[in-house]
C-alpha cells in the first residue's frame, strides 16, 4: 500500500520545517513492513507513473532519451598515473611542491559537482556519474582533480534522489583511482547550512578522507577565519590537502566599493596561509571577479603568499574565460572548468575551450581536447534526462553584477520559489535578494549566508513588503528561522559585524553572540545519536549514517524510510527514476551483479473511487499488479 509520508508533505518539500517537524507529525515516519526487491521498485516506479516526481512537470509522455555515448576505453587499458599517485606517494606537502614544480595551467574539472549544481539544482544521479567515470579517469587523467563530492550533493543525494552520498564517493573512487578527488566543505558548517560542534567536523573531514577525498576546498560563508580553522586542521591531521577560500563579492576596482578591497583579500590569503593551508582558492562562487580585477588580484597574491593558488567562477556574466585568461597571464597554478557541454551560463566556463585557448603557448594545459570532447558528448547526451530543473536562463547575463548569486544557488532558489507558489515573481525576487544583501550590510552570500539572503527574499516577496514595511512593521514579523540564527551569530561574524537596527527587529530580545559557535555548541555524543537513531530506523546505523543524520536529521530518516519502502533506487536508470515507463516499455534493472530484473508496464488502470489505480506490470514476464493512490 502506498502509504503518505514526509517526502510528499508541502512543508517537507519546500524546506519550511524545523526540528519539531517529527514529533509532531510521527505519521510521516512509520515505516512500512518488508516487500521484496522487485515489489518495492514496481512501488516506485508506479507511484512515478501516475504522481510524477517531485519538482518536475507531470508530462502525459515520457519525453523519448537516446542512449548516452559513452566514450570506449577499453577494459584491459590501464589507468594512467595521475595526481592521486603524486599524493599518495609525496604527501600534501610533496604535492604542493609538484604543483609550484609544473610551467602549464593545471586544470580541475567541475562536472561532477559545481557544474551540475549549476545549472540542475545537483540532480545527477550517481547512475550517470558512474557509467562515465572510468572513461573520465582514463581520457582526464592528466587533471589536477575531479570536484564530485560537498557542497550541494550531500543533502540533495539523499533529499531527492534517495541514494547514499557516502555510496557515490566509494563507487566514483573505485573507478576512478587516478586522480585527485576534490570535494566543497563548508567549513565550520560541513556541508550542512549551520555551524556544527568542532568534533563533527573532525569526524566528517576523516570520514570523507578515508572513503576518497584527497582535497577539501574550505570557505566560509562570511569570509570569517575562525569558521575555517577547526577544518583546515582536521584535514591536515588526516594527511589530505587543506585549500583554504577567499569568497570574492564586490569588485576591486570599483572606487565606491570600498568595503571588500585589494587589501581585504590579500589580507585574508595571508591569514590562511598562516592558519596551514596548502593551497588558496579564490572561490568567485558569483561570478562576480572581472577579467581585468582577476588580474590585479593574482597578481597581488603572487606577490603575497607562497602557496599555490586555484581560481573557481561561475560563467553568468559570459565573462570567465576572459577572466581565466588574465588570471593566467597573472600567474594564477590552478583553474576549475567544465566539460563544453555542461559549461557556461551559471556553471563553470569550459574546459574544452580553455584547453583550445592555450594550445600552443607557454602554458598550455597538456590535456587531449579530443578526449574532453568524447566526454563532453556524453554529458551533451544525459543532459537531456535533468531538463526539467534547468532554470529559465537561455543566455548570460550582467544582472549578476547586481544581484550577486552564486551560480550554485541560482536554479536552487528558482525551485524555492516556485515551490512557495512564486513561480511568476522570479524577477521580483532577484531584486529583493540584492536589496536583501544591502540591508545585511553587504555580506558575502555562499552557502549558507547566501541562503539567509534568499531566505529573506523569499519571505518578503512572498508577503508583499519592502525594505520600508520591515522597517516599519518589524517587530511585528516573524522572521524565517535562518534569518534569526544569522542575526544571533550562529553563521559567524561578517566583516564590519551586523546592522543593529535590523538585528533588534529580527532578535526581538534573542540572545546575540561573537564567539565562535562551535566553541558554545557541545560536543556531539555519537553513542548517543547512534542509540537514537537506532530506535528510530530499527536496525544499528553506520558511522556514516550516524554523520549523514547530524548534518540532516530529517531528511537522513526520510532517505532510510524510503530505503524501506523502495529499496535502493539508485539501480533504475534515469529515465525510469523521473519518468517510470511508457505504456509498453521494458527497461532491464540489474539489482545486484548478476541479478536483472526486467519490468514492464503494461498499462495504467483506471481511478478506483478509494482515490487508488491499479497499474499492471509485467516482473521478468510474470503479470503483477500494484496499487497506487493518485495524488492529482
Ligand atoms: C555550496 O556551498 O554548495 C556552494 O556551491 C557554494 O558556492
Ligand atoms: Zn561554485
Amino acid at each position: 500500500p502506498f502509504l503518505e509520508n514526509v517526502v510528499t508533505h508541502p512543508d517537507f518539500l519546500s524546506g519550511n520545517y524545523d526540528t519539531s517537524f517529527i514529533d509532531t507529525k510521527p505519521e510521516l515516519f512509520i515505516f512500512p513492513g518488508r516487500q521484496d526487491r522487485g515489489t518495492k521498485l514496481l512501488s516506485y516506479i508506479g507511484d512515478t507513473i501516475v504522481n510524477g516526481y517531485p519538482g518536475l512537470q507531470k508530462s502525459e509522455k515520457k519525453p523519448h532519451f537516446d542512449s548516452p555515448r559513452i566514450p570506449r576505453t577499453p577494459f584491459t587499458q590501464p589507468y594512467p598515473d595521475g595526481t592521486k599517485q603524486i599524493l599518495d606517494k609525496e604527501g600534501a606537502d610533496g604535492l604542493v611542491r609538484w604543483i609550484q614544480a609544473q610551467k602549464q595551467v593545471l586544470v580541475t574539472d567541475t562536472t561532477f559537482r559545481d557544474a551540475h549544481q549549476s545549472l540542475f539544482a545537483t540532480r545527477v544521479r550517481t547512475y550517470d556519474l558512474a557509467s562515465i567515470a572510468e572513461a573520465t579517469g582514463k581520457l582526464g587523467s592528466g587533471l589536477f582533480s575531479l570536484e564530485m563530492w560537498g557542497g550541494a550533493t550531500f543533502d540533495t543525494t539523499m533529499r531527492f534522489l534517495q541514494e547514499s552520498p557516502w555510496e557515490r564517493l566509494q563507487i566514483l573512487r573505485q573507478r576512478i583511482p587516478n586522480v585527485l578527488f576534490q570535494m566543497l566543505l563548508r567549513g565550520a558548517n560541513g556541508v550542512g547550512y549551520t555551524n556544527y560542534p568542532d568534533n563533527v567536523i573532525h569526524s566528517f573531514v576523516k570520514a570523507s578522507a578515508e572513503n576518497g577525498i584527497d582535497v577539501f576546498r574550505i570557505f566560509d560563508s562570511l569570509n570569517w577565519l575562525p569558521g575555517m580553522q577547526t577544518a583546515i586542521e582536521a584535514v591536515r591531521e588526516s594527511g589530505k590537502v587543506a585549500e583554504a577560500a577567499i569568497c570574492y563579492t564586490g569588485d576591486i576596482l570599483d572606487p565606491t566599493k570600498t568595503k571588500y578591497s585589494l587589501a581585504y583579500y590579500v589580507n585574508l590569503a595571508k591569514e590562511l596561509e598562516k592558519a596551514g593551508a596548502h593551497i588558496l582558492a579564490i572561490k568567485d562562487m558569483a561570478g562576480l571577479l572581472k577579467p581585468y580585477a582577476a588580474y590585479s588580484l593574482v597578481s597581488a597574491l603572487k606577490q603575497e603568499i607562497s602557496i599555490p593558488i586555484h581560481l573557481h567562477t561561475h560563467d553568468t556574466s559570459g565573462n570567465a574565460g576572459a577572466m581565466l585568461l588574465k588570471a593566467i597571464e597573472a600567474g594564477v597554478d590552478i583553474v576549475d572548468a567544465c566539460v563544453s557541454s555542461m559549461s557556461g551560463l551559471t556553471s563553470q566556463p569550459s574546459l574544452n575551450g580553455l584547453i583550445a585557448t592555450l594550445a600552443h603557448t607557454e602554458r598550455e594545459t597538456g590535456l587531449s581536447l579530443e578526449s574532453f570532447n568524447k566526454l563532453s558528448d556524453y554529458w551533451e547526451d544525459v543532459r537531456p534526462y535533468y531538463q526539467g530543473f534547468e532554470s529559465g536562463m537561455k543566455a548570460s547575463n550582467t544582472e549578476v553584477y547586481v544581484h550577486e548569486m552564486p551560480g550554485g544557488q541560482y536554479t536552487n532558489l528558482e525551485q524555492q520559489a516556485k515551490a512557495v507558489g512564486l513561480e511568476g515573481r522570479w524577477d521580483e525576487v532577484k531584486q529583493m535578494y540584492a536589496v536583501v544583501n544591502q540591508m545585511c550590510g553587504d555580506i558575502v552570500k555562499v552557502t549558507p549566508s547566501s541562503k539567509v539572503v534568499g531566505d529573506m527574499a523569499l519571505f518578503m516577496v512572498q508577503n508583499n513588503l519592502n525594505e520600508e514595511n520591515i522597517w516599519e512593521k518589524g517587530t511585528r514579523l516573524d522572521f524565517p528561522d535562518s534569518v534569526i540564527q544569522f542575526f544571533q551569530g550562529y553563521l559567524g561574524q561578517p566583516p564590519g559585524g551586523f546592522p543593529k537596527e535590523l538585528q533588534e527587529l529580527v532578535l526581538k530580545g534573542r540572545d546575540a553572540f561573537t564567539a565562535r559557535p562551535g566553541e558554545l555548541l557541545a560536543p556531539i555524543d555519537f553513542s548517543q545519536v547512534a542509540a537514537e537513531l537506532e530506535a528510530k530506523i530499527g536496525r544499528e546505523p553506520s558511522h556514516l549514517d550516524i554523520l549523514s543524520s547530524i548534518m540532516y536529521p530529517q531528511v537522513y530518516l526520510q532517505f532510510e524510510q524510503r530505503m524501506k519502502e523502495y529499496g535502493d533506487l539508485s539501480v533504475l536508470n534515469t529515465g525510469t527514476f523521473f519518468y517510470g515507463l511508457r505504456p509498453g516499455e521494458e527497461t532491464a534493472i540489474t539489482i545486484e551483479r548478476g541479478k536483472t530484473l526486467i519490468i514492464k508496464l503494461v498499462a495504467v488502470g483506471e481511478l478506483h473511487p478509494d482515490g487508488r489505480r491499479i497499474i499492471y506490470f509485467e516482473l521478468n514476464g510474470q503479470p503483477r499488479e500494484i496499487f497506487i493512490r493518485d495524488h492529482s
